[in-house]
């Protein structure tokens, strides 16, 4: 039986009274307590790549997106991830920072080739000495570190060799968990095995926005069969080595909603909530693909990649989930005035993210825009968290990513005034209070991000910092959405933004 979509608006739900197309962004359900609990993570979120620099250094070889920030064309302006933000060599001053904003959390990423530079074999010592450092760091602060052990930065090395889309990888992937895992379990309890493999397959080998640009809708399949395999293998890992650890993953699941209460319509959300959310959801957290995604794919694959044991081995126990959200998706059934691909992939095209789901269009969502074109609209948060709440009443959840991008600019007099990042930050909290006032079981929140960063495909175009960076010195200044979140982070309260 196909799990029902995350999504209230699915084929067996009625959409809202309201009218799909022009949700009201007021939250529904009960009201909440004033005060998050105590001891709820209060974090910010960043990723090796995106952050570290230092791309040459202690060994490091190049990963996919090395790879693919050199090809021409692929990344806005030529930029690449080689010096970033320089995190590798400034961790002590972001730490610092971390902790007079008041944050309890800081989920970052391991860089695969930094610390397993061929993507086989022995560790790099001093690889896994650089995140030694941070953890340790982190800790004296009083910060829960929180890492991620993929955020895309596949080595080159296992890309060449097939990438994602060839089950070695998933083999790889288990052991190069196995190998961060020894060295930094005595230290580090809250694991992230990847983050976001719906980007990672079908960006990277579907639509190609993303690296390593491939663009074939069976090797996105594969790639996101193996990415599940290779979670269900590293927590298998990380359990024989880590007793005290906290796994998870950190899965980008798309809050949907079908431009009109057709059934057609709400069949298009069946099928994006297969392929875009019940593709991970499924195997991790049920032991199995959903039917309708098999057969909405049967044209493209069999699945003869699965094998039988597979399933078994990606449903492991997880301790929380991830779930990282920033906009809804509205869709309908046919691509009649849908938005054709969007420069981030989420829309449709002839090279689209979506096997299975051609016909299948991607319409604006009703809102105001972050700098990103997204729609702000916290109620595709609550909707995702008490969606899963329902279905999984037992697995508790955490934000690890949410936030949005402005064009922010620094004033004469050296700050940096970003009201509208506040009113996000504060209205998915909101959300968020809400949806554990519902019955989430919410252990904590993740901003994304600490830092100014390269934004993938957009380079340094966008920036989703709570601290801003310029980008020619690396000074680091935090925005006033950081001193507001500071705020609620010491307090715990969700105090409205004050005005200017
Ligand atoms: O910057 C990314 C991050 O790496 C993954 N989630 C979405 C963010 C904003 O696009």
């Amino acid at each position: 039986m196909p799990l029902p979509p995350v999504t209230p608006s699915s084929p067996s739900t009625p959409a809202s009274p309201s009218g799909p197309a022009t949700p009201s962004t007021a939250l529904p359900g009960a009201t909440p307590p004033p005060r998050f609990p105590a001891g709820f993570l209060w974090g910010a979120a960043t990723s090796a790549y995106q952050v570290e620099g230092a791309a040459a250094e202690g060994g490091r070889t190049a990963s996919i997106w090395d790879t693919f920030c050199d090809t021409p064309g692929k990344v806005f302006g030529g930029h690449t991830g080689t010096v970033a933000v320089d995190h590798y060599h400034r961790f002590r001053e972001d730490v610092r920072l971390m902790a007079e904003l008041g944050l309890t959390a800081y989920r970052f990423s391991v860089s695969w080739p930094r610390v397993q530079p061929t993507g086989r074999g022995p560790a790099a010592r001093q690889g896994l000495d650089f995140y030694r450092r941070l953890t340790d760091e982190l800790l004296t602060a009083g910060i829960t570190p929180v890492a991620t052990l993929y955020h895309w930065d596949l080595p080159q090395e296992l890309e060449s060799a097939g990438g994602w889309p060839e089950r070695t990888t998933a083999e790889r992937f288990a052991d190069y968990a196995a190998l961060v895992g020894e060295a930094l379990g005595d230290r580090l309890h809250h694991w992230t095995t990847l983050n976001e493999p719906w980007c990672s397959a079908f960006l990277g080998y579907g639509s190609g926005v993303h690296a390593p640009g491939r663009t074939d809708p069976v090797a996105a399949l594969r790639a996101a069969h193996h990415l599940n395999l290779g979670h269900g293998l590293a927590v298998t890992a990380l359990r024989g080595l880590v007793p005290a650890a906290q796994l998870s993953v950190s899965l980008n699941l798309h809050a949907l909603r079908p431009l009109s209460p057709s059934a057609a319509d709400r069949d298009a959300v069946r099928r994006i909530d297969a392929v875009g959310n019940r593709v991970f959801l499924g195997p991790m957290l049920e032991g199995a693909y959903p039917e309708d995604l098999l057969a909405d794919t049967a044209h493209l694959t069999d699945w003869a990649f699965v094998r039988a044991g597979d399933p078994k081995e990606i449903q492991q126990p997880l301790d929380w989930l991830g779930v990282n959200y920033y906009t809804p998706t509205v869709v309908s059934a046919t691509a009649e005035g849908a938005v054709p691909a969007r420069e981030d992939g989420h829309g449709g095209g002839t090279d689209s993210p979506w096997p299975g789901a051609d016909r299948v269009g991607f319409h604006p969502a009703p809102g105001e825009r972050t700098a990103m074109g997204w729609a702000v609209d916290p109620t595709g948060l609550h909707q995702l968290l008490t969606g899963l709440a329902r279905r999984h009443p037992d697995l508790p959840l955490m934000v690890t990513e949410n936030g949005a991008s402005y064009e922010d600019e620094v004033g004469e007099d050296g700050t940096v005034d970003d009201p509208e990042r506040t009113a996000y930050l504060h209205a998915h909290l909101a959300a968020v209070r809400r949806a554990a006032a519902d019955g989430a079981d919410l252990r904590g929140y993740f901003a994304w991000s600490l830092l100014d960063n390269f934004e993938w495909a957009y380079g340094y175009a966008k920036r989703f910092g709570l601290v801003h960076v310029d980008f020619a010195t690396q000074a680091r200044t935090p925005k006033s959405s950081a001193r507001w979140y500071a705020r609620v982070a010491r307090t715990g309260e969700l105090r409205p933004p004050v005005g200017p």
